[in-house]
């Protein structure tokens, strides 16, 4: 429990506040006949965290929960009316949060539903174990203790910030070499030539509509043909000019990087009041711009990069250095998203920073950042995890997890892609993280894995013990993963890796199909009769997500099996029979309707990341190749690294 919660109890020895009507005087002495000594209150708190723990675990237990708690609790949006964007933005995690309390279901382990009981209480009293310790240790401390704990907290913090600044004195020069494979020949197939070429145009159509209605604002309304703006990222403006700058360089479309890039020159600027997610800051802006420097070689981008870098520093002044969710870059102060268990970060969120930190360090010759990322670890790996899984919260103050709540999908994610792709970014020199990765990844098939009865192979989500048998769409960009990391796998694996990953993307493709539009839905379940189907109302829609194509791309590159080509065809056709609309493209709100009823957003990842990878699942493989690139979790690149932190550009040149 944070200090400041148990503040009140000591605030005024001689009365005012609770603490002075409860006897005051630190608790140690009463003043009255209603004063509590020290021991009583400990004894009350018990009784009462006692009682509130009994309320909320019962309430676990309730037929469909999920409905009463979301409704009471979050405020869920209705039905149909799907959030701007649901990786892990604040619309995806306020209704996981929500869902996260629905009805337990039991573990695949038929007949053992107590010992599946057994598990859940176990964990509830460990957690209330925990906070009652915390509690106890704050108790023992003298008002001048606490208050010298924090006037410490506060010095680190403006110490950390100092510290920040001084290290850095301007970017260094950098020798820009030339990409690898940035740029590559028209595929020999006439037939797959033409389907490419079809790809562009839908990238000319996107981009058209967005410059023509939302120039330099952050999104496209296809349908009210005007801008759209998120919360993501403050008042930071163009996140769908950084996000496709990429796209359009390696689809050459070279006057509209142009204006792009002169765009970014003339008018992207950082010094916003807002609050912005510091997640998706990174994946967009600056994965966005580190991709078109790396590609393009413009000093522009490497400066914005690490000027907007430097902005989100202080989002790690935090006692564990674990960074908080959001963050005001003209104060500089943070906080977590108030929904998130107990005060806490988001795994997939401070653990998805890695790739673009490494790079920013190497670009700016400031260690700083490189500094952040590793901290990060170092805290994870000090921490005990349950059954070897990594848990989707942990406590930036107190550095300790909050729900016990595991998922490959929103929440949990990224975090597993950037430990495997910080093993391939570093040319395979960062063991610890490819030991984090099989270690995970090991767990994951353990504990959350499973096949449908007709033999589809799906992704649970974990909720202390007990699993949700539900799969995202964000689920689905682990089939690639699973297969990108299958040569580096421990001996005798790596076919089994290669199949996970087909068997992923054979189910992430079923439930593609089993839509109207053959477009998939954002959840789909495996229980109550189903399979690979979407049954509650606020999971039928679809937002132009990539990763059911992203994990076609790795499968197509690393086994050019036809089927993932076939597979990525579909897609198209339905994106152009039923997303495509005047005015760019739109996401649905269900795809098992046969009358489209459009969201009206065109996401910036639908030009950052699903059409680019469409785009290269019809191109030879030498463009881009995997050897030589990393895609950030937003689809944008960043080179490899050899082991003296050069590109690995500067070895082959
Ligand atoms: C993108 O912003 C990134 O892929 C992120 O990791 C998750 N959400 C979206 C796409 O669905």
């Amino acid at each position: 429990m944070p200090v400041g919660g148990l503040l009140p109890l000591f605030s005024s020895p001689g009365g005012g506040g609770l603490g002075g009507g409860l006897g005051g005087g630190g608790g140690r002495k009463g003043s009255g006949p209603a004063a509590f000594r020290l021991t009583e209150k400990f004894v009350l708190l018990l009784v009462f965290s006692a009682f509130i723990t009994l309320c909320f675990g019962a309430i676990f237990f309730l037929p469909d929960s999920s409905k009463l708690l979301s409704g009471v609790l979050f405020h869920s949006s209705p039905a149909l009316q799907p959030p701007a964007d649901h990786k892990p933005g604040p619309g995806a995690r306020a209704e996981d949060a929500a869902d996260g309390r629905a009805r337990h279901r039991e573990e695949g382990a038929p007949g053992d539903p107590a010992a599946a009981l057994e598990d859940n209480l176990a964990s509830i009293r460990e957690n209330h174990e925990r906070a009652l310790r915390e509690a106890k240790e704050t108790l023992q401390k003298l008002p001048e203790e606490i208050q010298r704990d924090i006037l410490l907290e506060k010095e680190k913090v403006a110490r950390d910030q100092l510290r920040d600044r001084a290290v850095f004195r301007g970017l260094p020069r950098v020798d820009f070499l030339p990409p690898i494979g940035a740029i590559s020949r028209e595929p020999a197939d006439p037939s797959i030539r033409e389907k490419r070429e079809k790809i562009k145009e839908m990238m000319k159509h996107a981009w058209n509509n967005y410059k023509r209605y939302a120039w330099g604002l952050n999104e496209l309304k296809p349908i009210s043909k005007e801008g759209h703006s998120s919360s993501l990222f403050g008042s930071i403006k163009g996140a769908t000019i950084v996000d496709a700058l990429d796209t359009l360089f390696i689809m050459q479309m070279k006057d509209e990087f142009e204006e792009a890039k002169e765009w970014v020159k003339q008018n992207l600027d950082f010094n916003v009041k807002a609050e912005v997610s510091v997640f998706e800051v990174n994946i967009r802006f600056v994965g966005g711009l580190l991709s078109a420097y790396y590609l393009s070689g413009e000093e522009i981008f490497r400066k914005k990069a690490v000027e907007l870098g430097l902005k989100l520093l202080p989002a790690f002044h935090t006692p564990t250095g674990i960074p908080w969710a959001l963050l005001n870059m003209k104060s500089g102060i943070g906080r977590n998203w108030p929904w998130a268990s107990g005060g806490s970060s988001i795994l997939a969120e401070f653990g998805t920073l890695h790739l673009e930190f490494i790079h920013l360090s190497h670009l700016s010759g400031n260690p700083v950042f490189a500094e952040k990322v590793t901290n990060i670890r170092t805290v994870l790996n000090n921490l005990e995890k349950p059954q070897g899984l990594y848990p989707n919260y942990l406590n930036p103050s107190s550095g300790q997890w909050g729900q016990y709540h595991v998922s490959v999908g929103g929440l949990g994610d990224s975090f597993y892609e950037y430990l495997l792709k910080s093993w391939l970014m570093s040319g395979k020199k960062d063991l610890e993280a490819k030991k984090m990765y099989f270690e995970a990844v090991q767990a994951i098939e353990t504990h959350m894995i499973r096949k449908s009865n007709t033999g589809l192979t799906y992704i649970a989500e974990w909720k202390g013990g007990l699993l949700e048998h539900k799969m995202g769409h964000l689920t689905c960009f682990a089939g690639g993963m699973f297969a990108l990391g299958a040569d580096d796998a421990p001996p005798g694996m790596t076919q089994h890796y290669l199949q996970l990953g087909a068997e992923i993307a054979r189910t992430c493709h079923e439930s593609y199909n089993r839509t109207f539009v053959k477009l998939g839905p954002e959840a789909f379940r495996f229980d109550g009769g189903v399979e690979a189907i979407a049954t509650r109302q606020n999971e039928k829609y679809y937002i132009l997500r990539p990763e059911v194509v992203e994990t076609y791309m790795y499968m197509w590159r690393l086994t050019h099996d036809p089927k993932y080509r076939r597979w990525a065809w579909e897609a198209v056709e339905a994106l152009e029979n039923h997303c495509r609309v005047n005015g760019g493209y739109s996401g649905l709100r269900d795809v098992y309707l046969s009358r489209e009823s459009y969201d009206d957003v065109q996401q910036s990842f639908f030009l950052a990341e699903t059409l680019k990878y469409l785009y290269l699942i019809f191109s030879d493989d030498d463009l881009l190749p995997l050897e030589h690139w990393i895609f950030n979790t937003e689809a944008h690149l960043l080179p490899v690294l050899c082991s003296d932190g050069k590109e690995s550009e500067g070895n082959e040149q």
